[in-house]
């Protein structure tokens, strides 16, 4: 078996992984990533597409915003889409000037991927059977295989970033670990294609049909989505299938202007409401979707793994580099307090939005209810403007 020594062991070589160890590196402490797919695998998913203000800062602070501030675009606002009008959330004016960055969580993870190796950052691939062991003692660490090889990476901390399937949150023990969850009944039917986007600004569009969302990735790349049945495979949607729905969706105008082609990826997923608490047990840490899931509605997902790695960039620096562990011990009450918050407002986004399945006439009502008072008050729109940009850290 080889040993490896390492300050910080991260699970997961997602954005939030990569995140923390790139930040920690540039602060000279030691990580190791392990990640157990290949680099092409993580690189290959098309997720989030919106990122708030604070992790706009958190990449350039990182050393890897460079491209997201050459090709990303700042958005001031977006449209919502209901009874026929078109309605803008002016989010600079409602939040004095505060505004979110259009820019693909795959451009996220390649510079960050980028970002590492220049480094020379650790980051290895097709880690196989990784466990960590020991959380609570003062020297954890953390098993795997390598090409059948058994390896072994003792460390001071474990933070688990290995996503809502990792292995991480499973090692916490069940009396210590409680889980909050809302399964929503139905999914996102999520299209790419290399098309301009209908619109300058995103619209969330809330029709008797179903929710759709118009999102771009660049200017000749589009990013579509309309609500589906939990019980809709991809393989049941054909392109046009697709196109002719979304049409359907949207406002006449809107709709006059969509350019289809061939989708260059389809794909479904599920919508849930996830937490997990607490965010630490001894020396394991968890961030991103391994603690929390949102539903996709309110562009928090990759946004809130920023805030996590926030704060727990603060506390091991303040760890090691103060002998203050403050920040650490205060990780978890910190973390969960912005985690809710943004549930809240994905769950009420989703409300607000979607067409619930069972829902009846008078919910209907309510919702419309709800869209009413939203574009009557300018305090609603604010509320709004000021969680869609994130709350602070
Ligand atoms: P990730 O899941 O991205 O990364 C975890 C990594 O850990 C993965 O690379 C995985 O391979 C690895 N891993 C897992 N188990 C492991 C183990 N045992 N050992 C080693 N490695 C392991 N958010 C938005 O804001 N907007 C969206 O539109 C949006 N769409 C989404 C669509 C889908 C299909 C999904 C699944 C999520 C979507 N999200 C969206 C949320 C998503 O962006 C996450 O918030 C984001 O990926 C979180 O990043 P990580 O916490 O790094 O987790
Ligand atoms: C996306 O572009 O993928 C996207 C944008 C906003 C959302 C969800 C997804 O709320």
């Amino acid at each position: 078996m080889s040993t490896h020594q390492t300050q910080v062991v991260i699970v997961g070589g997602g954005p939030s992984g990569l995140l923390l160890s790139q930040l920690l590196h540039r602060k000279g402490i030691s990580s190791i990533v392990l990640e157990k797919h290949t680099r092409a695998h993580v690189l290959g998913r098309i997720r989030a597409g919106v990122l708030e203000h604070g992790f706009v800062n958190l990449m350039r602070e990182a050393g890897c915003g460079a491209r997201m501030d050459r090709e990303g675009e700042i958005h001031e606002g977006f449209h919502i889409a209901h009874q026929g009008q078109l309605d803008r959330i002016d989010l600079a004016k409602h939040t004095g000037g505060d505004t979110v960055m259009v820019y693909g969580q795959t451009e996220v993870t390649r510079d960050l991927y980028e970002a590492r190796d220049a480094m020379s950052g650790v980051v290895i691939h097709e880690a196989q059977n990784v466990q960590p062991h020991a959380l609570t003692e003062a020297r954890p660490f953390v098993t795997w295989e390598q090409d059948g090889e058994a390896q072994r990476a003792e460390c001071d901390f474990i933070v688990g970033a290995d996503g809502f399937h990792g292995v991480s949150r499973k090692s916490i023990p069940s009396d210590v670990l409680k889980e909050y969850e809302k399964v929503y009944p139905f999914g996102w039917l999520g299209v790419l294609s290399e098309t301009p986007p209908v619109s300058e600004e995103l619209i969330y569009a809330r029709h008797e049909r179903g929710f759709a969302l118009c999102s771009l990735r660049s200017r000749t790349l589009s990013r579509y989505y309309i609500q589906v049945p939990l019980t809709d495979r991809v393989e049941d949607w054909s392109d046009a299938a697709f196109w002719q729905e979304l049409k359907r969706r949207l406002p006449d105008e809107v709709a006059a202007g969509l350019q289809t082609g061939p989708s260059i990826e389809k794909s479904i997923a599920p919508l849930r409401s996830f937490v997990a608490e607490p965010m630490r047990y001894g020396n394991l840490f968890l961030a991103g979707d391994a603690a929390h899931i949102v539903p996709p509605t309110g562009a928090k997902g990759l946004n809130l793994a920023a805030s996590d790695i926030y704060y727990l960039y603060h506390g091991f620096l303040d760890h090691y580099l103060k002998g203050d562990s403050a920040g650490l011990d205060a990780y978890s009450e910190k973390a969960l307090a912005r985690v809710w918050k943004a549930e809240r407002f994905s769950w009420w986004m989703t409300n607000l939005l979607h067409r619930a399945p069972e829902g009846s006439e008078t919910d209907l009502r309510l919702q419309r209810a709800d869209l009413d008072y939203l574009f009557s008050s300018d305090a609603a729109q604010a509320s709004l403007a000021e969680n869609y940009v994130g709350l602070p850290y």
